[in-house]
């Protein structure tokens, strides 16, 4: 500048520039005196290729495909697993569910463990940081004796919600969809009735599907009023249990949608998207709000038509194929995040470390596994992670992660089909299709076959191949040889008396534990 310029600008032009500096520092730090507030909207087994702005012909959701159109949409974001508790446990504290032992498989309403207290959530991280922090909808963390494992003892200092899947009790004599018809199916018998748990209380048991859209709407409309007449920043993790079987939905939605039940869910899930954002422009928080969406896991093509879709990805809910963890993902923050697309490598992982740098919050002093991807969501950078290793949902030491992505490319070390992911085509994907070490791997151009179809090195090894599986042996070598894995809290099995009652000594049990509201 100094050096272009003939002519050196007058002092008082540079004392006016100084003075301009300072009003603007000072408006800096003014608005951004008080870190964002963190909205993180979570969906239940909702695919790849479920949402309009993820290429659905027939799915509704005009909600996310705003945020999609005016925040940054993410074409290869992961889950850390396919299922459920691993994925949940993963979010909240940004280390695999290896290190954390939520593994294997998923917790049961009796289930004696849960994500371990010692394990620091993103709410704790932030509650410590001055925020105030509510949690709505499904935990799957644990429940416990008298409700030990409960959101509220991580660090969410309001909750409602059912504290695990939908489906993890009787529903045949539920109320789904439409409204004064049956659930479809019978959902896992020989446990309580599905509980509705306020804080640590029972309030409703069984659930009021027609309601419950409604009731998780107004609990956090009112937890962000709250919050913003305190003063204090806040985060809200709005944890849907749509689009899981059975699907429901409220009479708003029921049968409107061109997708039968599957999609009347996404419906009303897309609704309480809506209602988020215009409840955040009502208290005049839209652009100090960062919102993030994103899924816990690929659909669960065992439902059918109910099941959801991973559009093109392969397999699905319990697979270490693309469907199974690779998850549609937004971040929204107007006037902060540039609106586009990024092809960017990126996981629930990544949200803690990113969260704590955002709101300028300490990181725990514990191992994590995931990146700060601040200057992505910001900027545009490239993504410090150039990695993501592939966990299957029964996962042990000995044999390590399934599957490694390394920049495109990504090798299978080992494949297993799922229950989760029957009754598609591709027989890849079933039970039928048994756990099935691969020496060398498959390797697979997932830019160039997002599809996972063809195998790069059924054509014949080539050196160029060789270094990249060299790169990708080596990761996985310093990944494991780092990761130790925690005790499994869900080989603690289940004992019936656990599971949550709102009639505590009432007899015979399970079926006594009834309380309508
Ligand atoms: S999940 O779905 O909780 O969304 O992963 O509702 O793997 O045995 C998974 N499972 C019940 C479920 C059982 C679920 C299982
Ligand atoms: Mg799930």
């Amino acid at each position: 500048m100094f050096l272009c310029t003939s002519k050196m600008p007058r002092i008082s032009t540079w004392i006016e520039k100084l003075f301009q500096l300072f009003l603007l520092c000072l408006l800096v730090a003014f608005t951004d005196a008080k870190p964002p507030n963190i909205v993180l909207i979570y969906a239940d087994d909702l695919g790849f290729g479920d949402l309009g702005s993820y290429g659905h012909p027939s799915s509704i959701t005009p909600n996310l495909d705003t945020l999609a159109a005016k925040g940054l949409r993410f074409t290869d974001f992961y889950s850390s697993c396919a299922l459920c508790t691993p994925s949940r446990a993963a979010l909240l504290t940004g280390r695999f569910q290896t290190r954390s032992g939520m593994y294997p498989g998923v917790l049961d309403p009796g289930s004696r463990g849960g994500l371990p207290l010692s394990e620091i959530t993103i709410a704790e991280v932030l509650q410590a940081h001055g925020y105030s922090t509510a949690m709505v909808g499904k935990w799957h963390l644990g429940y416990g004796a008298n409700g030990t494992f409960l959101p509220t003892h991580q660090g969410f200092q309001r909750y409602l919600g059912v504290p695990y899947s939908h489906d993890q009790g009787p529903c045949q004599n539920l109320t789904c969809f439409p409204p004064n018809t049956k659930c479809f199916g019978v959902c896992d018998q020989n446990r309580v009735l599905v509980p509705v748990v306020w804080d640590e209380r029972i309030i409703q048991q069984p659930v009021d599907f027609t309601q419950l859209g409604y009731l998780y709407n107004a609990f956090a409309q009112l937890f962000i009023a709250d919050a913003v007449a305190s003063g204090n920043p806040f985060f809200l993790y709005f944890a849907s249990h749509h689009t899981h079987y059975p699907q429901f939905a409220s009479g708003q939605y029921a049968e409107k949608s061109l997708r039968g039940p599957f999609g009347d869910a996404l419906m009303e899930f897309d609704g309480s998207v809506g209602t988020l954002i215009n409840t955040l422009q009502e208290f005049k928080v839209e652009d100090s709000t960062l919102v993030f969406f994103t899924s816990d896991n690929g659909p669960e093509t065992m439902r059918m038509s109910r099941g959801g879709s991973s559009g093109l990805m392969k397999c699905g809910k319990g697979t270490t194929y693309e469907g199974g963890m690779r998850e549609p993902a937004i971040a929204y923050w107007p006037g902060h995040i540039t609106p586009g697309v990024t092809h960017e490598l990126a996981s629930t992982l990544d949200i803690l470390p990113t969260i704590a740098t955002l709101t300028g919050a300490h990181l725990p002093n514990v191992t994590l596994d995931g990146y700060d991807i601040t200057n992505l969501l910001l900027k545009g950078s490239p993504s410090k992670r150039k990695t993501m290793f592939y966990y299957p949902p029964s996962p042990n030491e000995a044999q390590g992660v399934f599957a490694v992505r390394y920049g495109k490319y990504k090798a299978h070390f080992f494949t297993q089909g799922s229950l989760h992911s029957e009754t598609t085509p591709d027989e890849d994907c079933h039970f039928t299709a048994k756990l099935t070490p691969h020496d060398p791997p498959l390797l697979f151009d997932l830019d160039a076959d997002p599809s996972e179809n063809y195998n790069l090195l059924a054509q014949g090894m080539t050196t160029d191949l060789q270094q990249v599986l060299k790169d990708i042996k080596r990761e996985k070598y310093n990944f494991e040889r780092e990761i130790t894995f925690g005790e499994s809290q869900i080989l603690k099995g289940m004992d019936p008396a656990l599971q949550p009652c709102c009639n505590p000594t009432c007899s015979p049990k399970p079926s006594c534990c009834m309380c309508p509201s």
